[in-house]
């Protein structure tokens, strides 16, 4: 019989258990890699690949730019998975589902979650190609009742009201920054916040002033609702947003937010973005 998907902890732990069961090594690293930003899970060695239709219980990703399988392989030395395409509320995924593989990597075993985005630049001394760290979000859908964690709350996962003041890790924060220093990327490394919108729809110009305002650096369509799932199981978590465009403030501009612009800027910064990750990857600890 058709079983009704809950995304609750029997369900996680049967598509963990399953992909344990296909000789997949018990990852300690996830990663989530944004739009154009796949390239990561092509630098794991020794790959099992799982596409997503083909994982129990597994949603569908149905955006250009994101491929759709989960890859598990060694980085730096250590295991890693990687989701190469992630789920997002504008394709109509109830919001628990985009968060579905947080959960499936914490009984992987994983300990720390890297994720990356796509951006638009807000803070106007960002240039278009600059990758910020992200240190903070604003989670706009929250404001509206829209949380990974609305709904019934599984102890087993995580307390009923999770802090978020400590959501973005500070020693990989600065080990960010170290690394990033000493790959010579300092002219175009950032620390901000980030903002999530449901999207697709990019955003007007007086909503870009106004999140601006409010004290977001940049703005996107991902990655929040994530690092809520992943902070409230205990993982620990670093994201990057790579700012492919800036967002549009001004009446006089030209300028329009465009799919193609965003996945041009991921090929050409890309390289330099995985070449952070990885080197982060080899230096991250797990007592
Ligand atoms: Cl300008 N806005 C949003 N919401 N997401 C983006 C973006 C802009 N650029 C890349 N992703």
């Amino acid at each position: 019989p058709e079983i009704t998907p809950d995304y609750g902890y029997e369900e996680c732990k049967s598509t963990a258990e399953w992909l344990l069961a296909q000789k997949a090594a018990r990852p300690q690293v996830g990663i989530v890699c944004g739009s154009g930003l796949g390239g990561l899970g092509e630098m794991l060695k020794d790959q099992v690949v799982f596409k997503y239709e083909d994982i129990p219980s597994f949603p569908q990703s149905t955006v250009l730019g994101h491929t759709g399988q989960l890859v598990f392989g060694m980085l730096e030395g250590k295991p890693c998975v990687c989701m190469q395409g992630r789920f997002h509320l504008y394709e109509g995924h109830p919001v628990q589902k985009t968060t579905l593989p947080m959960r499936i990597f914490k009984l992987l075993g994983v300990k720390t979650v890297i994720l990356t985005n796509a951006a638009g630049g807000l803070n106007e001394d960002y240039k278009v190609g600059d990758i910020m760290i992200i240190k903070d979000h604003i989670n706009m859908p929250g404001f509206a009742g829209v949380n990974p964690l609305a709904g019934k709350n599984d102890e087993r996962f995580g307390v009923r009201f999770p802090c978020m003041s400590d959501a973005y890790d500070r020693d990989l924060r600065q080990l960010a920054q170290d690394v990033g220093e000493e790959l010579g990327y300092k002219d175009f490394l950032r620390e901000g916040v980030y903002c999530v919108l449901g999207g697709p729809s990019y955003e007007t110009i007086a909503e870009c002033r106004m999140l601006h305002r409010l004290g977001a650096d940049a703005v996107g369509m991902s990655t929040v609702h994530e690092v809520i799932v992943a902070r409230h199981c205990g993982m620990r978590v670093f994201a990057l947003s790579l700012i492919t465009n800036k967002a549009v403030m001004d009446y006089n501009s030209e300028e329009k937010a465009n799919h193609e612009e965003v996945l041009q800027t991921g090929k050409q910064r890309a390289e330099q973005l995985e070449k952070l990750v990885s080197s982060m990857v080899s230096r991250i600890k797990h007592n």
